[in-house]
C-alpha cells in the first residue's frame, strides 16, 4: 500500500494543461452557443487560465491554438503567462480551416497545397522557440471520403515526408507529439487514424516523436489503458488529451463520461511510471452550455480523482493476486481503490498547499464570472465551429 503521504506528493507534483480553445466560444460542429465574458484575446484566455491554477494548484501551463491565438509578438505573450504565473504549454497546429486543405494538408495530392501546410508547421516550431514550449502537437484532418479517391500509401509518404522535415527542425529540447483519431473530418479512410500508425511514424522518426493519446478518439469499447500501457513500455507515450465521449469525438469533460475508464487509464499510466516522466496530462475539451471556467476547474478535478485512486491501488497485493492468479481477489484489489472516495484526500491535499479545499466554490465566491462578464463586451469566437 502506497503511504499517504508518497499518494500526497505525487498529487501535488501533477500538472495538467489546460487548452486555450476551451476558454472561447468553440465546441460542436452545430450552434455555439455565445456566452458572455469570454475572452477576446489570448491574453484574456491566460487571464482565466491564471483562474484555474489559482484554484487547483496544477494547472500552471496552457495550451496555444495556431492561427486561433495567432499574436504578433509571442515572446511577450509568454510574458505575460509567466505574469500570471503560467507558462505557455504545447502549440497546436492546425492544418484544417483553410479551403485549401479540402482534399487534405501534409498528404494532399498536390505538392503547393502540402508546402503550405509544412511552412505552417514549421512556423508553429518558430513559435514554440519563442514562447519556450516543449511540444508542438500534430493531429492531422487528412483523408479520404471515397475508396479509389487517392492512394493511401501515397499519403503515408507524403505525410512521412512532412514529419521528417518538421522532425528535422526540432531543438534539442522539442518533442513532435502526433495525435491519431479513427475517423472525422474523413470518413472513408484516415491518413493517422490509430496508434499503430502513429508510432510507425514517430519509430522512425527518432526518440523526439511521442505519440498522443486523445481519449475521444477510439471505437467504442476500445481497450485505451491498453494503448497506454504499450506505448508507455516502448517509450513513446508523449501525452493525453483527455476528455470524455459517448458518441463520437464529443470534447465533453473528462471523466464525466465514464470515469472508471480515466481510472484504469491512470493507473497504466501509474504502473508505466508515466506518472513520473515527461508524459503531458493535457486537456482537449470545449464547454458550449457549460460555464467553461468551472467546467475546466471541474475537469482538472476529475484528472486528479482519477490519479489519487490509482496511486492507491496496494499494488502488493494486487501482484500477489496476480501471480496466485486469483481472478477475483485481483479485480477487487483494483476496485477497491476505485471505489474510494477520495475526495477528503484532495481537499487536504488542497489545505495543505493552502488552497481552498473546494476549488469550484472558492472560484465561484471570488466574483471572477460577475467581473469578465461586465468587463468584456464582445467575446470572440474562435475555434472549432467558428
Ligand atoms: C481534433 O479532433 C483533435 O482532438 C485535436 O487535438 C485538435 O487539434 C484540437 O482540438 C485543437 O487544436
Ligand atoms: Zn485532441
Ligand atoms: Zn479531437
Amino acid at each position: 500500500m502506497t503511504a499517504p503521504s508518497a499518494v500526497k506528493a505525487a498529487l501535488t507534483s501533477q500538472s495538467i494543461e489546460t487548452p486555450s480553445w476551451a476558454y472561447g466560444n468553440s465546441g460542436t460542429r452545430f450552434k455555439v452557443f455565445a456566452q458572455e465574458g469570454v475572452p477576446r484575446t489570448p491574453r484574456e484566455k491566460l487571464d482565466d487560465a491564471a483562474q484555474v491554477h489559482r484554484y487547483t494548484g496544477v494547472a500552471p501551463t496552457v495550451a496555444l491554438h495556431i492561427p486561433w491565438d495567432r499574436v504578433d509578438d509571442y515572446a511577450a505573450l509568454a510574458g505575460y503567462a509567466e505574469d500570471q504565473g503560467l507558462r505557455i504549454g504545447a502549440i497546436n497546429s492546425n492544418t484544417f480551416q483553410d479551403d485549401d486543405y479540402r482534399l487534405g494538408s501534409v498528404c494532399h495530392p498536390d505538392a503547393t497545397v502540402r508546402r503550405k501546410a509544412l511552412d505552417h508547421l514549421l512556423e508553429c516550431v518558430d513559435i514554440m522557440d519563442a514562447t519556450g514550449s516543449r511540444d508542438l502537437k500534430l493531429w492531422f484532418a487528412d483523408g479520404t471520403n471515397y475508396p479509389g479517391q487517392d492512394d493511401v500509401r501515397s499519403r503515408q509518404d507524403r505525410l512521412a515526408e512532412a514529419l521528417d522535415a518538421v522532425y528535422a527542425r526540432l531543438g534539442d529540447d522539442q518533442r513532435l507529439l502526433l495525435e491519431y483519431k479513427f475517423f472525422e473530418p474523413a470518413f472513408y479512410s484516415t491518413d493517422v487514424p490509430d496508434w499503430g500508425t502513429a508510432y510507425a511514424h514517430c519509430l522512425r522518426l527518432g526518440p523526439k516523436a511521442e505519440v498522443v493519446v486523445d481519449t475521444g478518439h477510439h471505437a467504442p469499447g476500445t481497450n485505451i489503458e491498453f494503448i497506454v500501457a504499450v506505448l508507455l513500455r516502448e517509450g513513446k507515450l508523449g501525452g493525453f488529451d483527455f476528455n470524455s465521449r459517448f458518441y463520437a469525438d464529443d470534447d465533453l469533460m473528462v471523466g464525466a463520461a465514464d470515469p472508471f475508464q480515466l481510472f484504469r487509464i491512470m493507473y497504466e499510466v501509474v504502473r508505466g511510471g508515466g506518472f513520473t516522466s515527461d508524459v503531458a496530462f493535457m486537456l482537449d475539451q470545449c464547454h458550449n452550455i457549460e460555464p467553461k471556467i468551472q467546467a475546466i476547474i471541474r475537469s482538472v478535478m476529475n484528472v486528479q480523482e482519477a490519479t489519487a485512486k490509482a496511486l492507491l491501488v496496494d499494488r502488493d497485493a494486487l501482484g500477489v493476486a496476480q501471480a496466485e492468479g486469483d481472478v477475483l481477489g485481483a479485480n477487487a484489489v483494483l476496485m477497491d481503490a476505485f471505489n474510494t472516495d477520495v475526495r477528503p484526500l484532495l481537499a487536504e491535499v488542497r489545505e495543505e498547499q493552502g488552497l481552498a479545499p473546494d476549488p469550484i466554490a472558492a472560484f465561484r465566491a471570488s466574483g471572477w464570472a460577475e467581473r469578465i462578464r461586465t468587463e468584456r463586451v464582445g467575446g470572440q469566437q474562435a475555434g472549432w465551429g467558428a
